[in-house]
């Protein structure tokens, strides 16, 4: 396999103006005609009339132009496309295919997901549908026709809207779809099932009446109250922070048990991984409820952010995902906790998008090649392309940024566009240069900025000295990289509070109105910002709601942690701070393992805790942020040699040690918290159930009998899934032999009760196997046996295996290299069946680098009998080699 490069972008040589597609569907036949309406493209400047259709895995039927059927001379058939010669200026090209949707585990094109059809066609799935330009520049206008038995298949769906259907012999009836809007390939869908729907409306400030569909089958009709719940206010939205409205008269959503991601945007006919859309108190999270929220909002905003402005090439993969994921968190904010949104997402990007950018696959936001682009769907793209948009956001202010984003709909409205158009419309917008912006789409790598600080009391002047580098990534070195534009949110404290700034600097700076927080705009390796009128050395509160995504190094005292953490204003400093000392707690507890010392825990750390759970005028929500421990991932990705061990019993010391000088406080505010008894996903009862159970999880750490009596009581008595969960999980991942009972209890009473609900027994598979132990590879050896265990459905392997190798590092790291083992064992299986859920699943093991020589060999050993399979496919071929590089 070769890479191909966004230097090489070249026109397509042909449009197709029209594309009417006729399904007839059938498990291992399904016979797929195509009538294309082609011309040469005037903008392209080849000569040649050859043309070159994507297509695979198609058994060609026939091929004709303008109605003469072609004969195999006329043509070349290839494994990956059809190529025809001298075809005419126009015409209109049909061509007849078999495709089997029952035999394709790829869950790319056309297949079944348990007895419904449907389609995935992102990235690069449209081409095992029928031969096309499979290309996001090439937009066509679609007519889509299914057929298929009426009593297995009463629901035919398509893009747009529905125009004509009717009864056909044999018991068969077909429906026709017809889509206004032209658009590439990759937003083309179909489902055929046995569907049930909710149905509702919603009324656009012009006041255009959208028919809202939520499809799924019969037994989940209870749960789509709140995906609709979300719809609606995704709508309402997007037409009060960016003026859009939804432009079809119909926009459904259907649920899919076998989908390889979360959810996908198609035009009008969004469809959604049943993980992503089913909500129920009773048997799903607050969390659940909370992402299907945030991905009902991200498919529907990407209408405009996607699909009326879509992407030229699949570099520029994160001008519709990364500005998309930027206004989904922003609905997010607004519909709930903005504080606590923006800590979860930092969380996030700081664990494992860091990690991804330090490790051999990083990469830049804007990648400049790739070998297979469903590797490209990253953290680096998403969330990182999101902080990126946000930093734009941040430079522009909310105002001119709403005018550049006005600006780019506009212009590009139809069109197929690359992040330099979306950039260049802010640029317009807000009056602003943004070339030195752009190395954030341009580099890969965390940048690092070091600041240092000092103080002169005879000048009152205060100095804060930024040093900004990137280290090398695989594609540019140290050296070679260009400086970034660092937005640095900040302000200084002092002992009565925040001081004023009066910043002597040549760095480009806005003030706030009551000047005592400033955005600094870094642009070189080195500045110097001097504060005047200082009259004692503040504590600087630095990169305020996260401004920018790099690593920030500050050499804090555990005194001016404490004072960020109870007097800044800015709640994601707060959360660092806390975060920050919690760090430097457990590295110290790491330190005396590793010298063999008796290690003990800075009562400070505790005094700041019991603090917090006292507090009642906080947000219980921070409360329970602020007292979770960093986890072992993000402290193992902070490390240069992560040693697992060591890190998992010094943050269990800590824990143990916070939980057992806390107990009474823990018991206190355990006690305090009202119970709600009408379940709401909203952000107060959220709020609540999350400190709750935070304080349950220390307290059952302390081992003690009553707490994990009452931990059972909890997990039998809850009436939502939050609840229940929590208590679930603190039992069964207890390491305390005296809580073995009771999680064994647990766990067999879970399983009967949810046997029949798919998506909760995904959560018993990841409790687990996170479960610690010496058997654990043992156990998700027995439970990848378990009837309700299917190597083919992504959920599954995810819930278990993924939740293995990500969540639980000390068994997935075992020295004996079964961890490893495992996973490399289900690779290679899934490698052949489904491709891109395979080299996602590598993941943890690319990362070798990261451990001592021992792991570092065992790792390497799997990953190069990986290498070795046969038929190894594109995408892990990409992930493998690069990680061995
Ligand atoms: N655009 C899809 C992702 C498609 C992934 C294809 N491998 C979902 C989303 O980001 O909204
Ligand atoms: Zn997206």
């Amino acid at each position: 396999p070769s890479a191909i490069y966004l230097k090489d972008y070249q026109v397509p040589s042909h449009l197709i103006d029209k594309t009417h597609l006729h399904f007839i569907l059938h498990p291992t036949k399904t016979r797929v005609s195509s009538d294309l309406t082609i011309r040469k493209n005037p903008d392209a400047d080849t000569k040649s009339n050859e043309l070159i259709l994507h297509g695979q895995d198609i058994d060609l039927q026939s091929v004709s132009i303008d109605g003469r059927q072609l004969d195999d001379r006329d043509y070349q058939l290839e494994a990956e496309c059809l190529r025809i010669a001298n075809v005419p200026e126009q015409f209109v090209l049909s061509v007849v295919g078999l495709i089997a949707p029952a035999d394709n585990t790829s869950l790319e094109g056309l297949y079944k997901s348990q007895s419904m059809y449907c389609t995935q066609c992102e990235a690069e799935g449209f081409r095992k549908i029928t031969y096309f330009l499979d290309r996001p520049d090439v937009l066509s206008e679609f007519t889509t026709t299914v057929v298929a038995d009426k009593t297995e298949f009463p629901v035919l769906l398509s893009n747009g809207n529905p125009i004509k259907s009717g009864s056909l012999d044999d018991n068969m009836h077909f429906v026709t779809w017809h889509d206004p809007f032209p658009k590439p390939a990759y937003l083309f869908a179909l489902v055929g099932g046995d569907l049930e729907c909710i149905q509702d409306s919603f009324t656009t400030t012009s006041g255009r009446a959208i028919d809202l569909k939520i499809y799924v089958e019969e037994k989940d009709l209870d749960k789509c109250d709140h995906a609709m719940a979300s719809l609606k206010s995704s709508m309402r939205w997007d037409e009060d922070v960016y003026g859009r409205e939804y432009d079809l008269d119909i926009f459904m959503i259907v649920a899919v048990d076998d989908f390889n991601m979360g959810a996908m945007e198609n035009k009008g006919l969004n469809i959604f991984n049943t993980s992503c859309v089913l909500a129920k108190a009773e048997t799903t999270t607050d969390a659940g409820f909370q992402r299907v929220e945030a991905v009902v909002a991200h498919e529907y905003f990407h209408n405009w952010s996607g699909n009326r402005v879509t992407c030229r090439d699949w570099f520029q993969l994160s001008l519709k995902e990364g500005f998309t994921v930027f206004r989904d968190a922003e609905f997010s904010a607004d519909m709930g906790s903005r504080t606590v949104k923006r800590v979860e997402d930092a969380k996030l990007l700081r664990a494992m998008q860091f990690a991804e950018d330090a490790g051999p696959l990083a990469h830049p936001v804007q990648p400049a090649s790739f070998i297979e682009i469903s590797n490209f769907y990253t953290l680096t793209v998403y969330e990182k392309g999101a902080e990126v948009v946000r930093m734009i956001h941040t430079l522009l202010g909310a105002e001119a940024f709403r005018q550049g984003s006005d600006l780019y709909f506009e212009r590009n409205d139809g069109k197929a566009a690359t992040i330099e158009d979306f950039v260049s419309s802010m640029e317009e917008a807000g009056g602003r240069d943004l070339s030195k912006f752009m190395s954030w789409y341009h580099q890969a790598g965390t940048p690092k900025l070091a600041v240092t600080a000092d103080y002169n009391s005879s000048s009152r002047e205060y100095a804060l000295t930024f040093n900004q580098t990137c280290p090398t990534t695989p594609e540019c070195d140290s050296e070679d990289k260009k400086p970034y534009l660092i937005p640095v949110a900040m302000g200084l404290l002092g002992s009565n509070g925040p001081l004023s700034l009066v910043p002597e600097t040549d760095v480009d700076f806005s003030l706030s109105k009551n000047d005592t927080h400033c955005v600094l705009e870094l642009t070189q390796p080195q500045h110097r910002v001097v504060f005047k009128d200082i009259n004692a050395p503040p504590v600087p509160s630095l990169m305020r709601g996260f401004s920018a995504p790099v690593r920030l190094q500050f050499d804090y005292s555990p005194d001016d942690l404490i004072t960020l953490m109870t007097q800044d204003d800015d709640g994601f400093t707060r959360w660092d701070a806390c975060q920050q000392l919690c760090v430097s707690v457990i590295h110290e507890v790491e330190a005396s393992l590793q010298q063999g010392k008796e290690p003990s825990v800075d009562s400070r750390l505790s005094d700041a805790a019991r603090a917090l759970i006292t507090n009642q005028n906080l947000d219980p929500a921070m409360v329970a942020l602020m007292l979770t421990l960093p986890s072992e991932g993000y402290l193992a990705e902070i490390a240069t040699t992560a040693n697992i061990d060591t890190i998992h019993s010094a943050r269990e010391i800590v824990r143990n040690h916070l939980a057992a000088s806390l107990k009474t406080e823990f018991a206190e505010r355990f006690d305090s918290l009202p119970y709600f008894p009408e379940y709401e996903a909203n952000a107060v009862q959220i709020a609540v159930r999350s400190l709750k159970n935070c304080c349950l999880g220390y307290l059952v750490a302390t081992a003690d009998a009553v707490w994990l009596e009452r931990a059972m009581t909890q997990y039998r008595t809850a009436t939502n899934m939050t609840d229940q969960s929590a208590a679930l999980s603190v039992l069964a991942l207890s390491p305390d032999s005296k809580a073995v009972d009771y999680s064994v209890s647990a766990l067999s009473e879970f399983y009967q009760q949810w046997q029949s609900e798919a998506l909760v027994v995904n959560q018993w598979f990841s409790v687990q196997a996170m479960q610690p132990g010496e058997e654990a590879v043992d156990r998700i050896r027995s439970l990848m046996q378990h009837e309700a265990f299917n190597i083919n459905n992504p959920n599954k392997v995810r819930a278990l295996i993924g939740a293995f190798a990500n969540n639980n590092p000390v068994c997935f790291h075992n020295s004996d290299g079964s961890g490893y083992r495992l996973l490399a064992e289900v690779v290679k299986k899934l490698n052949a069946t489904n491709p891109q859920i395979a080299a996602r699943m590598l993941g943890p093991l690319t990362k070798w680098r990261k451990y001592d020589s021992k792991r570092q060999e065992l790792m390497q050993a799997e990953l190069n009998s990986i290498k070795q399979t046969v038929g190894l496919s594109k995408d892990v071929f990409e992930v493998i080699s690069k990680s061995l590089a």
